[in-house]
């Protein structure tokens, strides 16, 4: 297969009248000043670095206030209840929806941290990995690339107390999650470009006697939850003496294969000891915001070198574009400053190009840059559209970013799979249909 961009971001820069070539699903060739016919604009597309997919059918309803002041953990416990009624065949549903529209937002693949392993009240499934099954499903269905993170959640908080409630779907001992994690495997066979790896959960929800075996458990990413809300820090502080990031810096094999979800909660010294391990952020701007967790220290984490990406997590809203418009809002805010993240290369080009390379890193997957060996994530955006007319360089990036609007994607391909055409993903019309009939009966059940 071959594409052709007037413009397309290699990994030396904007260049122009760009030809690509694919085969089986990676860039063969990359030329240079070929004229041709094709696309506008081609980019990088990155990798959705965190998800729940099963969240997304909660989006929108829990915006009220609770008792008293709502919060992260007020959410967090009307999340349990939501999930207690999902079914595996609503998990793949929901799944499907939430890959489909990662997909027309820009995202090639998605790192799915996966914990819903169980049936309700605990035990397992006949096959214990049934709810990665679907998952994989979705992904097959879809077309979206895969990481997929099955999640160790072994106890209800940093003193070791038992799960209750919701948690009770979550729960492994090292037998069953060893079951989950080889089922899990299994269910990737189908997938040529999936990868697996392995999450657990926080140091809230893991002993640190698995957290200190998480490293051998799969050859894949390790991601974790970090340092999200201030509640955490205090816990963990009281109980082992080091604030999280500290604690985590000193006594996990921290690496490049590592990803630290949120890390919000971080000293100066933290934020540039975690940043020189290697490990990505998994910065998910638009979650952190919906549930109050803070403001990431962008530019300090920069000048530590630190490697990021970005993540839908919750999926209250799946977009791209915002997850790296908050982002850079957000440091505005905070530091009354414009441009903060921004180099040599504009903001936007800064922050997609990092989401890209750091996002294919988190998720150990070849792409994120377009150049020969790596799987053909690439998109076309609209250049036609009047928010991009006239715009080059860096400028068509920090337009599509600042100023554009959902939808400029126009085609996407995740490993070669050409499943974004003319703005709507191939497979929308089918699992959108078996999406809102499984809305539909979750929300007369509620
Ligand atoms: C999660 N989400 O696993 O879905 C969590 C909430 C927890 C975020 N942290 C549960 N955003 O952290 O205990
Ligand atoms: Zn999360």
């Amino acid at each position: 297969m071959i594409l052709h961009a007037e413009t397309a971001l290699l990994p030396q820069g904007w260049a122009q009248d760009v030809r690509i070539r694919i085969e089986h699903g990676r860039i063969a060739e990359v030329t240079a000043g070929v004229p041709g016919r094709g696309h506008g604009a081609i980019l990088p597309a990155p990798v959705n670095l965190h998800s729940h997919t099963f969240q997304r059918a909660m989006a929108g309803m829990t915006e009220g206030r609770t008792a008293g002041q709502d919060s992260f953990w007020t959410w967090r416990a009307l999340m349990y209840r939501f999930l207690e009624r999902l079914s595996p065949e609503d998990v793949q549903a929901i799944a499907a929806q939430a890959m489909v529209e990662m997909a027309e937002s820009g995202f090639a693949a998605v790192c799915e941290f996966h914990y819903l392993h169980h049936p309700v009240g605990g035990g397992t499934y006949a096959d214990p990995a049934e709810m990665s099954g679907r998952v994989a499903a979705a992904a097959a269905e879809t077309g979206l690339g895969l990481t997929h993170l099955p999640v160790i959640y072994e106890q209800g908080g940093v003193d070791g107390r038992a799960l209750a409630g919701g948690q009770l779907r979550f729960g492994s001992g090292p037998e069953v999650f060893a079951r989950v994690l080889d089922g899990a495997g299994r269910a990737l066979a189908g997938l040529p470009d999936a990868v697996l790896g392995v999450a657990p959960h926080s140091l809230r929800a893991v002993s640190r006697a698995t957290l200190g075996r998480v490293a051998g458990m799969t050859a894949g990413p390790v991601h974790i939850h970090i340092a999200e809300q201030v509640a955490e820090v205090v816990e963990v502080q009281a109980a082992w003496g080091a604030r999280p990031v500290d604690w985590a810096c000193a006594n996990l094999p921290l690496d490049a294969r590592w990803c630290l979800i949120h890390a919000t909660q971080m000293t100066p010294a933290e934020t540039a000891a975690l940043a020189r391990t290697g490990a990505v952020a998994g910065l998910c701007p638009v979650t952190e915001a919906n549930l109050g967790d803070g403001i990431f220290d962008g530019p300090g984490w920069l000048a530590a070198g630190g490697a990021f990406g970005v993540g839908t997590d919750s999926n209250v809203r799946i977009s791209l574009p915002e997850e790296l418009r908050l982002l850079e809002y957000s440091q505005r805010f905070a530091q009354k400053a414009r441009a903060v993240m921004a180099d040599h290369r504009s903001t936007g080009r800064l922050l997609w190009e990092e989401a890209a390379t750091g996002g294919a890193r988190a998720a150990g997957r070849a792409s994120g840059r377009i150049a020969v060996g790596q799987w053909a994530d690439v998109l076309a955006l609209d250049t036609a559209d009047l928010r991009l007319e006239g715009l080059a360089g860096d400028q068509l990036l920090d337009a599509c970013l600042f100023a554009g609007r959902d939808g400029l994607v126009t085609d996407l391909w995740s490993a070669g799979r050409h499943i974004v055409q003319h703005g709507r993903h191939i497979a929308r019309a089918a699992v959108e249909a078996r999406f809102r009939a499984t809305l539909r009966r979750l929300r007369d059940s509620l």
